[in-house]
């Protein structure tokens, strides 16, 4: 049977969300693009994700993945080639992008922002600190610019490093580890004037960001946040039930759990268990506008809490 078409809720300006579009790329997949607002309401995607609200989402008929690792990890599983773990170097990607999603994006984002400075939007700035449950504060990062300027280049320089040797990709053959360094480096591009004079220690590192460039998004079509809702509600969810006989807390099919990340936007969506691993939880709920849907999440960086 031929596999349902992959549908992206997303922005263009997102970074999170250029790593996907790269490995639509990559893999040269046909995909639906719903665009969504930089800030919140999202009201058609809500009741799909229940309550999640980073970016991007993605969407497979009833069945949607939030977050960037558990998208990846279910594109890899119904698009194993090309593959983004050759080589064996299939635990390691993962880990990375601890660094490459956590503290190397917070500077990025300090310092995008810190130049952007007073021409960011209030509604922005004010959606923002919903989301990380603090200020969003545009004059400290403006102040700090020096000390991200400073983050941004040690970051990249270990780029710049692992690349020393000529090789064309980080791990030698092109992978996850690319995708997600890339993120940085991309999302700073959009936004900074200066991003030439800052690459220019680095041309190992710009060669590589020009392949990666190159690889471009697959093919995309546009579609409406309304036909994507209608898509949700007409299908059944694909999610078969199994345990996890080592879970170290015993959870299984059939708990009501809440699910959220432990960093920001840490909105928690309750449901019933339908599967766990290690690295992966999907659990069910139903919203009167779409049914009944399986909402599948990571595991390393979120919190699971029963009720
Ligand atoms: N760990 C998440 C992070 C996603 C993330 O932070 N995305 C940014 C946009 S690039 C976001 O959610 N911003 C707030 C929003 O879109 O509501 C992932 O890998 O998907």
């Amino acid at each position: 049977m031929p596999q349902p078409t992959p549908i992206l809720h997303h922005f263009d300006q997102s970074p999170f969300s250029e790593k996907i579009r790269i490995i639509f790329g990559f893999k040269k997949l046909a995909w639906d693009s719903v665009r969504i607002s930089r800030i919140m309401p999202r009201p058609d995607l809500m009741p799909m994700t229940g309550g999640y609200r980073r970016t991007p989402t993605m969407q497979i008929g009833a069945d949607i993945y939030c977050d960037t690792q558990i998208i990846i990890r279910e594109l890899e599983r119904r698009y194993p080639t090309p593959t983004l773990f050759p080589a064996g170097n299939a635990g390691m990607p993962w880990a990375l992008g601890m660094w490459t999603d956590r503290p190397f994006f917070q500077s990025t984002v300090n310092l995008v922002f810190g130049f952007i400075g007073d021409k960011v939007p209030q509604d922005f700035i004010a959606d923002r600190e919903k989301l990380r449950g603090g200020k969003f504060d545009i004059a400290a990062m403006t102040a700090a610019l020096p000390q991200m300027r400073d983050q941004f280049r040690a970051n990249v320089d270990w780029i710049e490093a692992q690349l020393g040797d000529n090789r064309p990709w980080l791990f030698g053959e092109f992978g996850l580890a690319d995708v997600s360094a890339y993120m940085n480096v991309w999302y700073a591009r959009q936004s900074l004037a200066a991003m030439d004079e800052m690459m220019k220690p680095f041309p190992r590192t710009a060669a590589w960001e020009e392949r990666i460039r190159a690889i471009g998004h697959g093919t995309r079509t546009e579609m409406s946040s309304a036909d994507a809702l209608e898509i949700a509600a007409k299908a059944q969810p694909e999610s078969p039930v199994f345990g996890d006989p080592t879970d170290p807390n015993g959870r299984k099919p059939g708990d009501i759990v809440s699910v959220m990340p432990d960093d920001y936007g840490k909105i928690p969506v309750r449901g019933e268990i339908v599967s766990l691993s290690a690295q992966h939880i999907a659990i069910r709920r139903s919203d009167e506008r779409v049914g009944e849907v399986v909402v599948h999440f990571p595991r390393a960086g979120f919190l699971v809490v029963p009720g």
